[in-house]
């Protein structure tokens, strides 16, 4: 029996040992044998959750539990999960429809679920304000207005998220939409349109999972060296159709996926984190930050397995900026440079095994979504947002160096306050030597450009989560509408959980 207290102190106080056999990642040592063990199971499809529609509105019951997974085949694995012990259903919303949540924390402690690209009213929002106590129940409602897309729920307390989201909680939302519903895409859940949710995780020796306090764990992230995919390890889906559409999710903590068949074949990337791209673009890899989505849709072929995998993942700009500011002398400088972009794992993602015969799926359509024109012009401000992680002295004093604007998060200061109804371009720029996937709460973006350069057509939908390299400046512009509160405010941040929980966060409201 695993006692709440042991469960939610886990790995943390545990030395960053792995004991071998248990937590080697595929491919190095003895792991690849127990990876090819549990490598046989199908892919996990999470449960579709419809909700029960009364009185116009969808209501959906989650609650958060603990549970017991295995993951590494003789373990058990204490985690938490949503309607289950590990991750959570698929909620399936439709534009224009008011839904209820009702969020049900049995956890044994404090928690809160923030609907993640989501656009809805602040106190709504489930960040670091709307704190759900054990044995409560939340119940925010609010109106769809999304594009046709994947979103994703996942805990936000602050100085927690990253516990709890490592933990387990965390599931997927497709937006289904009248306007993209008519497009001749895969679209039938489970069968040739696929939840892909990414995790990786690190593991003691008895199986429990870890999460580190170590320096590293902090500067880098909490990296795993076993990869879950909807909580399974290198899963096989048995494919009955032409062509497939992968809904990625990074759900990592820290970790960035260069994503690419084995085969190197190529395939359509269709949607970015919050709507579908204009046009499919043709790619042999699609990299995923935390907090990011990415949908693909690949073509297979009768009796050929396909495997997708990781490649090397290498952080544009990390190497060539020199001393970052706020750094140490040019020893631990080297010894950063050399983590920044990637350690070295390299993860068997998923294998597709083809039937014999294959229904025929329609091809690709070549427009996918009008989008209006970009306008610099049409924002009434810029806002310029500088993030940074002093890693000298502050650090050395105990203090949080992961700044955005030289601040660490308070929960009791507003840092920006937008007028409702006004465009504004948001500057984003990286002083650190490590690239921060930046995401705001509310709106949708979409990115004007990279260090002046017009962003890449796989980043040119709406997006609510945004790599930004190191000593890059990104600008994205975006209006901020329909909800106004001057008390409750949104939250923008880093999405590597361990930088946003030591501070690389702060608050912003809408105010009419
Ligand atoms: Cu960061």
């Amino acid at each position: 029996m695993i006692t709440r207290r042991r469960l939610l102190m886990g790995g943390a106080a545990t030395a960053a040992v792995s004991a071998a056999g248990v937590a080697m990642p595929w491919g190095f040592g003895s792991i690849s044998s127990h990876a090819r063990i549990i490598g046989a199971a199908p892919l996990a499809i999470p449960p579709l959750l419809k909700g029960n529609l009364k009185n116009g509105v969808r209501t959906f019951d989650l609650t958060l539990k603990q549970g017991q997974s295995t993951f590494l085949p003789g373990y058990t694995t204490s985690t938490l999960g949503i309607n289950g012990p590990y991750l959570g259903p698929t909620l399936h919303f439709t534009n224009g429809e008011k839904v209820r949540l009702n969020v049900k924390n049995t956890i044994g402690e404090t928690t809160t679920i923030h609907w993640h690209g989501l656009h809805v009213p602040a106190i709504a929002d489930g960040g670091p304000h709307q704190v759900i106590g054990h044995g409560e129940t939340w119940s925010p409602s609010f109106t769809v207005k999304q594009q046709a897309g994947l979103f994703w729920y996942h805990p936000h307390l602050l100085h927690k998220t990253g516990l709890h989201a490592y933990l387990g909680m965390a599931g997927g939302i497709r937006v289904e939409n009248a306007e993209t519903d008519a497009l001749p895409l895969p679209k039938t859940y489970g069968v040739d349109d696929l939840p892909v949710v990414l995790q990786d995780k690190r593991f003691n020796s008895d199986g429990s999972l870890q999460y580190g306090n170590s320096m590293h764990d902090l500067m880098m992230g909490m990296k795993g060296d076993v990869l879950l995919v909807n909580g399974g390890v290198a899963p096989i889906f048995k494919a009955t159709t032409a062509k497939l559409r992968l809904r990625l999710l990074n759900g990592s903590n820290a970790r960035t996926y260069n994503l690419g068949f084995k085969d190197n074949r190529s395939f359509d990337i269709i949607a970015g984190d919050g709507s579908l791209l204009p046009a499919p673009v043709k790619a042999g890899r699609a990299v995923i930050a935390p907090g990011e989505r990415v949908e693909i849709v690949v073509d297979v072929k009768s009796a050929e397995p396909a495997e997708l995998v990781t490649y090397p993942y290498e952080s544009v700009g990390a190497m060539g900026r020199g001393m970052g500011r706020g750094m140490m002398g040019r020893g631990m400088m080297g010894r950063m440079m050399g983590m920044m972009g990637d350690d070295g794992r390299r993860f068997e993602v998923l294998r597709i095994e083809p039937g014999e015969k294959l229904a025929p799926s329609p091809r690709v359509p070549d427009e996918l979504l009008t989008l209006p024109a970009l306008n610099a012009r049409d924002a009434v401000r810029t806002r310029r947002f500088e993030l940074d992680m002093g890693m000298g002295p502050m650090m050395m004093m105990g203090r949080s160096g992961f700044t955005i604007n030289g601040k660490t998060m308070d929960m009791s200061r507003i840092d920006a306050r937008v007028k409702l109804g006004t465009t504004e371009i948001w500057e984003i720029a990286n002083l650190s030597p490590m690239m921060h996937p930046f995401h705001i709460h509310d709106i949708q973006f979409r990115i004007l450009d990279r260090n002046g350069r017009p962003p890449a057509p796989y980043e040119s939908g709406l997006k609510d989560t945004v790599q930004v390299n190191s000593g890059e400046v990104v600008r994205v512009i975006a209006k901020f509408e329909d909800y106004a509160d001057p008390k409750w405010p949104y939250m923008f941040h880093c999405h590597i959980l361990e930088h946003e929980d030591a501070g690389m966060m702060g608050q912003f409201t809408v105010e009419a």
